[in-house]
Order: structure tokens, then C-alpha cells, then sequence
């Protein structure tokens, strides 16, 4: 499902008989065209030089699996499995701009979940939009989970103080919020997150468990700035890469780890339920330079 996330790199390496300055000047550039920021792109290019030439690595191929390997271990302090809570529930917040792809990961997420065994409710704390409460309704349906949600309109923050009170009465094993994407303004949106935060803060007496930040892969330096942001907002503890499926651009999630240092805990891959995996460095560096 995971493929071809470096399509240009990988074409322009394989098969080469031998490897000269100029295809690792080549390599350089498409790897910053690939979303990989300059400065990590240059560190790479001169790590797989200095490495082919101890191996004595002379083919494409070989720099290949070299690349694979450094890109592994870039990424594995960053594959970190969700944090759990001890003392149910376990509660993710569910953060992103609008469109990035948050109800559909909340609806693939409350899936596995359930699937594993643990009762899930999910939270309408979208009340922005009307359609965005309807929008997870349908998907609580479907997974046939529980789901809290007020009129359209109301306090988010109201809404999840609710929904938590009602999910230690209920037994609930996870709680998944859903909040909005836009407000009337990026200010008001940080405020209103910030103001969720807390309330979860005080029911809980501790954070929530996963302040989770969606983004849409296929959206390059926006990823990158969303992430900024909001982890300087609300101190995010992972990241989302949704519709990694649709971009041949990968080097975006290099960019966001050596950025923001927070770890990829989930990428999306598609639009169906079962579309959600677990980060993996080893298959990500795969799956960006097929061999
Ligand atoms: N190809 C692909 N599409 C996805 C993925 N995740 C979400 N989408 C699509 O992206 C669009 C937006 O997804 P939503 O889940 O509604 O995004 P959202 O962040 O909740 O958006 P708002 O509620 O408007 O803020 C929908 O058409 C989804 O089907 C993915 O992993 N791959
Ligand atoms: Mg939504």
C-alpha cells in the first residue's frame, strides 16, 4: 500500500553501473524536490557518499540500500506506539486544519480499537459545522461505537466535559475528540484547542494521552508550518500523515521529524476503515526507495 514515496530518487539511482559526483548532485536534488528539506538532504547525500566509499559501494543498487538504511535510522527514534493510560479511559485529542483528514482517522482509529476489544466513543467537538457533527454521527455508525455530541453551536469544551463524565460512567476503554479545523480565526482556533486541553487537563488530572496533529501529507511546507504551530500551541505528543497514498512527495515526514521532533505515530493510507498503520521506519524507508 506504502510505495514509490520517492519515485524520482529512486529511478534516477537504480540500475546505475557506477556512481560519479554528478548522480550525487542529482540525488541531491531530488531529494529536495521530494519535500526533503535542503539542509537533510545535504547531510544525506554526504553520509551515503562517505559510507560507499568505506563499504566500497560502487552500483546504484548498493546506494540504494545504503540510502535505505540512513533513512531507517533517522526515523526509528520516531516510531513510537500510542500512548496508552493505565487507568481508562485512554483519551486522544484529534487536532489539524480542515481537510487534512481528522474524522476519517478518528473513525479508522475507533475501528482498530474496537476491533481489538475496547469499547470507543468517539466526541463531536467539531461544532463549527453542522455538517462535521453528522459527518462523525454516520462514521460512529458504521463502526458502531459510541459517540457524544451536542447541538451545533455549543462550547467544545462543554461538549468534552460531558463526554468524559460520561465515559467513566460508561466504562468506556478509549475516548477520540474530534475538534474543528477552522473558526472565524486562527487565533480563535488555538484558543478554543488551548481551552480544550485544559478542560481535559482537569477532568483527567493528567494531559490527554494523545494530542494528535493530522496532517495531509500531500501538502509539503503547509504540513510543516501546521505543525509549528500547533505543537507550540498545545505541545503535541505525535503526528498523523494522512493520504500518504496519494503523494509521491515522502520526504515531507523527514522534514517534520527533523522540525518539530515529535514522533509519527500514525499514517493514513486511503479512505476505508481499514486504511490506518502503525508508523514503521524500516517500512517507510522501504517503501520510499523500492528496490
Ligand atoms: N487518499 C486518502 N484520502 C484521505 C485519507 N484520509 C482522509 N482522506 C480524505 O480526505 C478528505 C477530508 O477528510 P476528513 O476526514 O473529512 O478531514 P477533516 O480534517 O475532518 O476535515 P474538516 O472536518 O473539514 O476539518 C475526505 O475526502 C477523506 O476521504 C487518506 O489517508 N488517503
Ligand atoms: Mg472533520
Amino acid at each position: 500500500m506504502l510505495k514509490g514515496l520517492f519515485g524520482r530518487v529512486t529511478n534516477l539511482i537504480r540500475g546505475r553501473a557506477n556512481l560519479d559526483e554528478e548522480l550525487m548532485a542529482e540525488l541531491e536534488v531530488a531529494l529536495i524536490e521530494a519535500d526533503v528539506p535542503v539542509s537533510v538532504a545535504v547531510n544525506l547525500v554526504q553520509e551515503a557518499r562517505d559510507r560507499a566509499e568505506q563499504d566500497h559501494i560502487t552500483d546504484g543498487d548498493g546506494l540504494l540500500q545504503l540510502l535505505r538504511n540512513i533513512i531507517r535510522r533517522m526515523m526509528t527514534p520516531y516510531e513510537q506506539p500510542l500512548n496508552e493510560s493505565l487507568t481508562p479511559p485512554t483519551v486522544i485529542l484529534m487536532l489539524g486544519v480542515n481537510g487534512t483528514g481528522k474524522t476519517t482517522t478518528i473513525a479508522k482509529l475507533a475501528h482498530s480499537y474496537q476491533q481489538a476489544g475496547n469499547q470507543v466513543m468517539m466526541v463531536a467537538a467539531d461544532t463549527f459545522r453542522a455538517a462535521a457533527i453528522e459527518q462523525l454521527e454516520i462514521w460512529a455508525q458504521r463502526v458502531g461505537c459510541d459517540i457524544v455530541k451536542q447541538k451545533f453551536g455549543s462550547d467544545p469544551g462543554a461538549v468534552v466535559y460531558d463526554a468524559l463524565q460520561a465515559a467513566r460512567a460508561r466504562g468506556t476503554d478509549v475516548v477520540i475528540i474530534d475538534t474543528a479545523g477552522r473558526l472565524h480565526t486562527k487565533h480563535n482556533l488555538m484558543a478554543e484547542l488551548v481551552k480544550i486541553t485544559r478542560v481535559i487537563e482537569r477532568e483527567l488530572g493528567r494531559p490527554a494521552d494523545e494530542k494528535l496533529l493530522v496532517l495531509d501529507a500531500t501538502t509539503g511546507q503547509n504540513a510543516l508550518n501546521q505543525g509549528r504551530e500547533f505543537h507550540s500551541a498545545v505541545g503535541l505528543t505525535g503526528l498523523v500523515l494522512a493520504k500518504l497514498d496519494s503523494t509521491a512527495k515522502g520526504g515531507v515526514a523527514l522534514s517534520l521529524v527533523s522540525e518539530l521532533q515529535v514522533p509519527i505515530k500514525l499514517i493514513g493510507l486511503g479512505e476505508k476503515l481499514g486504511d490506518l498503520m502503525a508508523f514503521s521506519a524500516a517500512q517507510f524507508a522501504d517503501a520510499m526507495l523500492e528496490g
